[in-house]
């Protein structure tokens, strides 16, 4: 049967209207379709925020982490069953302030998890607090003197990590979204997309306006497989490029544990497992 757009559908979304969240739950139902992935193969986990409550916008297997655990649970999940396409739906808050530790082990492991950010650069949730992405100098309830730290750069933490496939996609151009979520999901290993996603409600200085006067394409000449070049652009601040910075192959988590070898751990006899010689050293 061939998987449809409406396959997906769920409640209809609330985010304010305008947020650039819409954005990216139509690009992710768009990129599923074309890979015909339905929503019975797909498992998304998702962290706690705005972004999370795309688990009742869009069908599919769910589950909503604690706040920064969206990744852990995607890895048990995927160790479970390494047969299911497995996703995980974060924010920057999420993923890269309570949630940072996990981002970089998950990335060490090339756990196979397509990894997307929502990134608005606040807490949208909670009212627009600072987030580990706010420029440097942003004004908040939080911050009213402005932000003192550096942002978290999340592509130059993901490269500096080992990720196997690093991208920045921008919520306002759908099309070009699409296209790098199904490469990301066709890619073996941990696979991140950190998405510029406008807070239209919080965030009134990275706005649709200001990501379109600054962002630009890599453009087609540019060559994924190039690490120092990829931290070069990945540093850039004048113009963020948008595309896919870098991606290598190298064995993912599951492959190399000789368990999961001949069939996924939902389908082997727990018969078969022998705890008894274990317990014998505790009695
Ligand atoms: C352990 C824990 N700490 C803090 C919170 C409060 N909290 C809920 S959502 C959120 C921030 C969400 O920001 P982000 O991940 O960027 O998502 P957005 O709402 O912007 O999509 C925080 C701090 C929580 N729910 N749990
Ligand atoms: S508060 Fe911001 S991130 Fe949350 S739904 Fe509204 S516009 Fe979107």
């Amino acid at each position: 049967m061939t998987v449809q757009l409406t396959d997906f559908k769920l409640q209809t979304p609330d985010w304010c209207p305008g947020c650039g969240d819409f954005g990216i739950w139509g690009a992710l139902k768009n990129a599923l379709v074309r890979l015909q992935i339905s929503p019975d193969n797909v498992l998304i986990v998702y962290g706690i925020g705005c972004h999370g409550h795309l688990s009742h916008f869009l069908k599919s297997y769910g589950f909503e982490g604690l706040h920064g655990r969206a990744l852990p649970v995607a890895e048990g999940a995927k160790l479970a069953n390494h047969n299911l396409k497995v996703i995980v739906s974060t924010g920057d808050g999420d993923c890269l302030g309570e949630g940072l530790s996990h981002f970089i082990h998950t990335i060490r492991g090339n756990h196979d998890i397509t990894c997307f950010i929502h990134d608005n650069q606040v807490y949208g949730l909670t009212t627009g607090q600072t987030s580990p992405t706010s420029p440097k100098g942003y004004k908040t309830k939080t911050t009213p003197e402005g932000v003192i730290e550096d942002p978290v750069n999340p592509l130059t933490v993901a490269l500096a990590a080992g990720a196997t496939f690093v991208a920045r996609g921008y919520a306002g151009n759908m099309p070009h979204l699409i296209e790098l979520m199904i490469k990301a999901l066709q890619h073996k290993g941990f696979a991140v997309v950190d998405i510029l996603q406008p807070c239209i409600t919080f965030n009134k200085v990275n706005t649709y306006e200001w990501f379109q006067q600054h962002t630009t394409l890599l453009e087609s000449t540019y060559n994924p497989h190039d690490k120092t070049e990829a931290f070069r652009r990945a540093l850039a601040t004048e113009s963020l490029p948008l595309g896919l910075f870098y991606q290598e192959t190298k064995p993912t988590f599951h492959e190399c544990l000789p368990q999961l070898a001949d069939q996924p751990l939902i389908h082997q006899n727990i018969d078969s497992i022998k705890l008894a010689p274990f317990l014998k050293d505790f009695r």
